[in-house]
């Protein structure tokens, strides 16, 4: 589904006038602090999160899966459904897609439909998670780190197919994150699963084209609950290095222990130049996979503060991919993106206010107050009508969820796909 731009242009000016009010009463606030909005605007809108494929239907959990209506029930559909998120945001321009789940016979069609919605290819991601109908091998017991060598042979070969596909529809980089662990003690060898999974890397790695990028996503638990092979920044770290130059670290947010302090991690990945891909999604106790920002919108705050001065002051660290990961059984997957998309870059919007220079100048006086209320400021500071400003200005909605609520857009989907259609997926 497409809306008509002048649709949107129409509904935008029915809130021009209040808009106009709260962002010159903003835009004066951070004039007052010698703050360059336009060069804020700019940053604003530059910033691109890709949306994964398989985010568009309803999520499930053990205990089952509910009915949405609607979900896009093929690959052009999804990236309908993500055109349709970008045209209304104007920050949604990238898809990762997720293998086997998007294997389709032409790519080529598949990338005149993205460019034809102004979306490209990022990150690509493999799935050695689950068992595929006719697949030779079964990852029960493991994929990259399995004891049999025929079984390792055939996860290598599925991300070496994954890569070439990727580089199909001009992907740049592959995104591994590995299921592999153990539910009980004893059950594995730690020391040996390591080395296997190291050694299968290796192979991938020789695959990998001279442009591409490999992240390693780490999480500590989960569908494993005694171990998982890479379990933790530090041994995805270690992987990156031991691989080479093209390969990092995957950073999601939902796969930490509670508490963890993942702006530290952040940071230190940034320093050693090692920070390659971001998942955003919020959590209160493991992998929730919630909506960006509905539980912890500090410490969101505090990780693009580290991100900020990463990407400002370590050239050496690439750009990180960033990428939403949440799944829903309850939410509308698309009004949950834009409520994502927003509080991500809300989080960015208020980090990007924070006086780095008065900032440093507090530390280097051991200022501890005035460096808390430095960024408690910036965090205070409604940046909503920039994130407006900055959409409307790029052709996009100034209430996204407004305009999808308003134009009914869930219904027309449900209407046009009918309320049985499921999207590939867990
Ligand atoms: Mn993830």
């Amino acid at each position: 589904m497409r809306i008509n731009p002048d649709q949107i242009n129409e509904i935008n000016r029915s809130s021009a006038e209040v808009l106009q009010q709260s962002y010159s009463q903003l835009a004066d606030q951070l004039d007052r602090k010698n703050i360059d909005i336009d060069k804020l605007l700019h940053k604003l809108g530059d910033f691109q999160v890709a949306i994964p494929s398989w985010a568009l239907g309803q999520g499930g959990t053990r205990f089952g899966r509910f009915k949405l209506g609607g979900e896009p029930s093929n690959l052009m559909e999804k990236l309908e459904d993500i055109g349709l998120l970008h045209q209304l945001t104007q920050s949604a321009d990238m898809v990762s897609l997720h293998f086997p789940w998007d294997s389709v016979l032409d790519y080529q069609e598949v990338k005149a439909k993205a460019s034809e919605l102004h979306l490209k290819f990022d990150a690509v991601n493999s799935n050695t998670f689950q068992d595929q109908i006719g697949q030779s091998h079964s990852y029960k017991f493991g994929s990259l780190s399995h004891r049999d060598k025929s079984v390792r042979a055939q996860a290598i070969a599925h991300n070496i197919e994954v890569i070439e596909t990727g580089d199909k529809l001009g992907s740049k980089s592959l995104t591994i994150w590995l299921a592999d662990g153990s539910n009980f003690p004893a059950q594995h060898n730690f020391q040996q699963a390591l080395e296997r999974t190291t050694e299968s890397l290796e192979h991938i790695y020789q695959k990998l084209p001279e442009d591409w990028k490999l992240f390693i996503e780490y999480k500590p638990y989960e569908p494993n609950f005694y171990s998982m092979v890479i379990q933790d920044w530090g041994t995805s770290f270690m992987l990156a290095n031991h691989l080479g130059d093209k390969a990092y670290t995957l950073v999601d947010l939902g796969h930490h222990l509670p508490n963890t302090n993942i702006e530290q991690i952040v940071a230190t990945l940034m320093n050693q130049n090692k920070l390659g891909g971001f998942h955003f999604n919020d959590s209160k106790y493991g992998d929730d996979d919630l909506s960006v920002g509905s539980i912890k919108p500090y410490a969101l705050f505090l990780i693009f503060i580290e991100l900020i001065y990463g990407i400002e002051n370590n050239k050496a660290n690439p750009y990180p991919a960033w990428m939403i990961d949440a799944s829903h059984n309850t939410k509308d997957p698309l009004e949950d993106l834009i409520q994502s998309i927003e509080a991500i870059k809300i989080a960015y919007a208020k980090a990007l206010l924070v006086d780095q220079k008065a900032l440093a100048q507090a530390q280097e006086e051991n200022d501890v107050v005035l460096a808390q209320e430095l960024i408690q400021d910036a965090f205070l500071t409604d940046v909503r009508p920039l994130l407006q400003k900055s959409r409307v200005e790029k052709g996009g909605a100034l209430n996204p969820l407004g305009i999808y609520r308003q134009l009914g857009v869930r219904q027309h989907l449900i209407d046009t796909r009918g309320s049985g259609s499921t999207a590939t997926g867990l």
